[in-house]
């Protein structure tokens, strides 16, 4: 026989021991398990609503209140634990998948290393640098005019001819050297000027073991009044003191160059044997002339020297060739 004094306790049972189930819980699944067993068609709640029929028609009234109440508590407890339980999801995600960027990798790893010929550059920017030059550069894609024609170089010129420069469309061609870099810094700024011109040049050579039809070149000009071969003497000295470390005997042999005058190739005596490691001489008045310079009043010199040959004499490299092919075991042997 069911009576109503039976049900209220079936229901205060009930909602005490879904509140410790409900707090028990870990898993979102485990929750909906809990709301079914209480809650769903077949649950405990509908037993007990079921039995409700039995009653006397005016307790009916009593029990559905309590029913409903009991089963709003439910609900609401469930809510809060589902809450609970995705916050602490997030919060288990966040901790556990936390990265620490201060981590060393994983060893061995390999690190980088800077290529010869950049460290080469570095090394003759940094000296001329401290001498109170400018870095200047410009672009590989250059005109007849800045590479040739306002190095005083006439049309007829060797130097000209489609067997050694890279022609290209529209007038342009590769330059030849970083010399026309200078030339367009000159149109742009009045002396005194002290710049360094490192970069790219390009020449139509056949390759071997000396020849690359692309290298790297780093160009010198000094232009004032009064400048002297012999402050190009001096400038000569020391960057190649600097570089080959301790005195050095430096050579200067008579050559020529269209840009300047008088013109020499300069040469190293370096471990008992003489070494060419560029040429220079005192800019041309000519070249004065094209960038709107007066000859008169302003003398100059420029030296040009060839990176990739400074780099194998640095480093006892037997071909240009081993700096273009990246093989990482040659080149992890640097710096
Ligand atoms: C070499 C020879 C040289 C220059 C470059 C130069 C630039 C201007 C005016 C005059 Cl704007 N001269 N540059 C002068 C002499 C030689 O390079 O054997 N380079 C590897």
């Amino acid at each position: 026989m069911t009576d109503l004094a039976a049900l209220r306790t079936q229901l205060e049972e009930m909602s005490a021991g879904v509140k410790d189930l409900i707090n028990g819980a870990q898993t979102p699944d485990q929750l909906e398990q809990i709301r079914i067993d209480f809650l769903g068609k077949k649950g405990k709640l509908s037993q007990i609503l079921g039995a409700m029929g039995k009653l006397p028609p005016a307790d009916r009234p009593v029990i559905g209140a309590l029913a409903n109440e009991v089963k709003e508590l439910v609900q609401s407890l469930l809510e809060e634990k589902k809450t609970a339980l995705q916050q602490a999801e997030i919060a288990r995600k966040l901790a556990a998948e936390t990265i620490d960027v201060t981590m060393p990798g994983v060893f061995p790893w390999r690190l980088g290393r800077v290529h010869p010929i950049t460290a080469t550059i570095d090394r003759v920017l940094d000296i001329m640098v401290g001498l109170g030059y400018t870095v200047a550069q410009g672009p590989e894609v250059e005109t007849d005019y800045y590479n040739f024609e306002a190095l005083n170089t006439p049309a007829d010129h060797p130097a000209r001819d489609m067997q050694d420069t890279f022609y290209l469309q529209d007038g342009l061609l590769l330059r030849t050297h970083t010399s026309s870099v200078q030339i367009r810094f000159m149109e742009q700024n009045d002396p005194p000027i002290r710049i360094v011109c490192p970069g790219r040049v390009y020449r139509k050579d056949d390759v071997d073991a000396t020849h690359f039809p692309m290298f790297h070149q780093v160009e010198l000009l000094a232009v004032d009044e009064g400048l002297t071969f012999g402050d190009l003497k001096g400038t000569v000295r020391l960057l190649v003191e600097a570089l080959f470390g301790g005195e050095c005997e430096v050579r200067f042999r008579p050559s020529f160059f269209p840009f300047t005058e008088p013109s020499a190739e300069v040469d190293v005596k370096w471990q008992g044997r003489w070494l060419e490691i560029g040429g220079c001489g005192m800019v041309d008045p000519n070249v004065f002339k094209a960038v709107g310079y007066d000859p008169d009043l302003y003398t100059g010199f420029a030296w040009g020297l060839g990176i990739e040959r400074l780099a194998m004499v640095l480093h006892q490299i037997d071909d240009i060739r081993r700096f273009f092919t990246s093989d990482w075991r040659f080149l992890q042997q640097f710096y």
